[in-house]
């Protein structure tokens, strides 16, 4: 019988262009397994809470035990839930996953009941600063082989859009060492919408599949408003049109569009989406492995959502580090109700301190057959770049507000 006993963890946090915190966990017959833990603009905190809360308890205990180590810090925390708490468990969680699939000398996804599918469907991002910037960026994926794309872009007289670059710097939304202020208009936005939609469907027709996140910006009537002028273009999604701590908010937009909704990428427990879910509210789960509670934690919400036909379409913009993509990726590939899956390439330098197994061919991710989640993190270059404090922006309507964004 080997040896599952943990005997080591510890955290490391690098910034090769952006903050990443990983854990690692080594057990006494040698393996490791790796989880990342990076919340972005809050990371040092999760990284407290396993170095001074989580570590002391997890010495000793054995590896193999992945769902009563997952239930043991959630219930033993007594402080149920949060973004914080669920990272740090999701990161445990990863890593022992990630250890019990090397000591099976299997690539994760068989060791979840194999593959449901021949590759993961992720859709790209295309930003522009104008409709015709945004074509640009469209016609670039479809060249890449992205068979859905995500569309963004600034809105006449709205200083700040979500999604859009500033300079010509690749997006990155946090991007001040204290938090940038946005300004923000909603009906120049509602305006807008149609024409760029419009522009994309005239330019490319109907065969590719457009995404649109509105990230949290609209009160649920405009929300319903934005859903019925862009019906009639056939938008795969609309993302985070309103905040979804109430979520019955989500029954008023219902009521007015047949558009589908998507919405989670802040949720870190699968009672964060309960009645969104279990009343038909939306139709795309976007929980993220990192963020809710790890593989055990988001196979709890894909089983659940599966009852009501929400599939999942999980957040995979550059703030999950590599791993949290490989291991989405292994999830992606078994579970029966996979909607689709972001994709936002991380810099060359981030995929060399990550190296990693799974790839990219013809608009398909595929996790790889490397045993384990495939994703490793090279110590020695990751200590070359220390954290650097960055915070996301806030947003402000123009009389200076406080806004959702
Ligand atoms: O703002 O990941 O759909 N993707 C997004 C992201 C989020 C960041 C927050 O950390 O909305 O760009
Ligand atoms: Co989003």
């Amino acid at each position: 019988m080997p040896d599952t006993r943990i005997i080591d963890a510890k955290v490391i946090v690098t910034s090769p262009g952006r903050n990443f915190v990983t854990l690692k966990i080594t057990t006494a017959d040698g393996l490791y397994g790796i989880g990342d833990a990076t919340l972005n603009g809050r990371e040092l905190s999760v990284a407290s809470y396993l170095q001074d809360h989580v570590f002391p308890c997890l010495i000793g205990r054995d590896a193999d035990r992945i769902e009563d180590t997952w239930q043991y810090f959630y219930r033993g925390a007594y402080w149920r839930r949060g973004p914080v708490t669920m990272s740090a468990i999701a990161a445990v969680d990863v890593a022992l996953w990630d250890i019990k699939a090397k000591r099976a000398q299997m690539p994760l996804y068989q060791l979840l009941g194999g593959r449901c599918r021949e590759g993961v469907t992720v859709y790209a991002h295309a930003n522009g600063h104008s409709i015709d910037d945004v074509l640009d960026s469209v016609a670039k994926h479809r060249e890449l082989g992205y068979k859905a794309i995500r569309v963004q872009a600034a809105v006449p007289g709205v200083r700040d859009a979500y999604g859009v670059p500033h300079g010509d710097k690749p997006y990155e939304p946090a991007d001040g060492t204290l938090p940038r202020e946005e300004a923000w208009n909603t009906p120049k936005y509602l305006r807008f919408m149609p024409k760029l939609m419009d522009a994309v469907r005239t330019k490319f027709g109907f065969d590719l599949s457009i995404l649109h996140d509105g990230h949290h910006r609209l009160t649920p009537i405009e929300a319903a408003s934005l859903g019925k002028s862009l019906e009639e273009f056939q938008p795969f999604w609309l993302e985070d049109l309103t905040p979804a701590e109430n979520q019955e908010s989500f029954r008023l937009i219902r009521q007015h569009t047949t558009v589908p909704l998507a919405v989670g990428e802040v949720f870190n427990s699968i009672f964060d989406c309960q009645r969104l879910i279990s009343e038909q509210l939306i139709d795309y789960i976007r929980a993220t492995i990192v963020h809710a509670g790890g593989i055990t934690h988001m196979r709890r919400i894909a089983s659940f959502a599966d009852l009501y036909n929400v599939k999942t379409g999980s957040h995979g913009a550059t703030d999950l580090s590599p791993i949290c993509m490989g291991a989405a990726l292994h999830f992606d590939l078994s579970i029966p109700n996979f909607g689709i899956q972001e994709h936002m390439p991380h810099t060359a330098l981030t995929d060399e301190v990550f190296p990693h197994a799974y790839t990219f061919t013809n608009g398909l991710m595929h996790p790889g057959e490397a045993p384990g989640h495939g994703v490793d993190i090279d110590e020695t270059l990751a200590a070359k770049f220390p954290y650097k404090r960055a915070y996301l922006p806030v947003c402000r309507l123009e009389d200076g507000t406080l806004h959702n964004w």
